[in-house]
């Protein structure tokens, strides 16, 4: 039995055509615009921090600010020549506020010709979605982009100190949806710029990186990162989403061509995601080993459901694992992984102006987060917290929320 190896990848190298069969034809999706509120954390969007300078760049015009606060940075898609675009934001800084943000949303290099686009009053901090076109070789191109700002206010009030920290996120605003067939079987495909880069075919070691295919029939729905292999109804094929998005190819595997090895993981946990320029590969781990095509992987989840002493049947998902979490599959041999349970449970408390917070989480083996639920739906009891000083004089429940 060979020990996954658990290392910093140096170097992740190019892998040379998934397939020496021919393409499969293009299968053509249709553009959707997403709502405002990004979901955090889920398979279909994922986001990128933008750095926020107060510093305006010196060599772009820049449209009239009402507002005396003012915040630039850049989005960064390789669809433009400079390889980003220059977004403004502007507010109060009595207020700690963000009224409104400029785009350059004709990726002209200039602000100057730009209308104010307001931050949404839901209270999510919501810019957009806001269109943006792009000029390529076969075009112009639209893409719409959502951005979040986000401004805490940080220092004590007991100090007489604070001062407001600004955080904008890039999330993508758009999508592409339509009918495929994969290997003669029909399926709903959804194709999600998950990085949030303009480009809807990025693959990478990291998945937070890489963009996602979702493939969904009435009884199952799977979430792909672009990659070398895609496993649908038992068999693997090549997917490549076109750059822009608006359309994907399957081009079959003959399956006797792929190297393989096996993953092991403990036997409780029921189903294993390992992830990179392989694609995302869903692993049957039930009987605690299955096979994957050789190759370098991060873990991507991993799933486990069991069923509790009064009969409640409950499922726990770990997932965003370190970037550490990299490991091997060699053809003929085995890789052991050790995640699953225990998870532990962790408290956080701090104090932010003049007021305490306490934050629960639950966190596996290396790290990653983890998600409970109750296998036939419904809601999953909110802890209690309780508080009692040292005398016993005092004693408090409070209920955690959620979010
Ligand atoms: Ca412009
Ligand atoms: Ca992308």
């Amino acid at each position: 039995m060979r020990k996954a190896l658990l290392a910093i990848c140096a170097a992740a190298s190019l892998l040379a055509a998934a397939s020496a069969a021919p393409a499969a034809d293009e299968q053509w999706l249709q553009y959707k615009i997403t709502g405002d509120q990004p979901q955090n954390q889920q398979e279909d969007r994922w986001y990128k921090e933008l750095r926020l300078s107060e510093t305006a760049p010196a060599d772009v015009a820049m449209p009239r600010f009402d507002g005396d606060m003012q915040l630039f940075t850049r989005w960064e898609t390789p669809f433009v020549k400079d390889g980003f675009l220059w977004v403004a934001l502007d507010g109060s800084k009595e207020k700690g506020a963000v009224d409104c943000a400029y785009i350059d949303t004709n990726c002209d290099g200039s602000l100057a010709d730009e209308a104010p686009i307001k931050v949404s009053d839901e209270g999510c901090g919501c810019i957009g979605p806001v269109k943006i076109v792009f000029s390529t070789d076969d075009g112009p191109m639209t893409y719409h982009l959502l951005l979040v700002h986000q401004s805490q206010r940080q220092g004590a009030l007991e100090d007489g100190v604070s001062q407001t920290v600004h955080a904008l996120y890039a999330f993508s605003g758009c999508y592409y949806e339509g009918d495929v067939t994969v290997g003669g079987k029909k399926y709903k495909c959804d194709i999600y710029d998950y990085n949030a880069n303009g480009t809807f075919n990025d693959t990478s070691m990291d998945p937070e990186d890489a963009d996602r295919i979702k493939l969904a029939t009435d009884q199952l729905q799977r979430f792909y990162i672009p990659g070398k292999y895609l496993q649908a109804g038992g068999a693997f094929f090549h997917a490549e989403p076109a750059r822009d998005g608006a359309s994907i190819s399957f081009s079959p595997v003959d399956s006797k061509s792929v190297p393989m090895g096996k993953v092991r993981v403990a036997s409780t946990v029921k189903e294993i995601g390992i992830a990179g320029e392989m694609g995302l590969i869903y692993l049957d781990t039930s009987k605690g080993a299955a096979e994957a095509p050789a190759g370098e992987y991060v873990i991507h989840h991993w799933l486990s459901d069991r069923r509790d002493k009064s009969g409640v049947e409950w499922k726990i998902t770990g997932r965003l694992f370190p970037r550490t979490a990299i490991f091997e599959v060699v053809a003929g041999e085995e890789a052991e992984l050790d995640v699953g349970e225990p998870v532990t449970a962790e408290l956080t408390t701090g104090k932010m102006s003049g007021q305490y917070w306490i934050n629960s989480r639950l966190l596996g083996k290396m790290g990653e987060t983890i998600k409970q639920a109750l296998v036939n739906g419904g809601v999953v009891p909110i802890p209690t917290l309780t508080i009692a000083n040292k005398a016993g004089t005092f004693t408090r429940d409070f209920k955690l929320e959620y979010g």
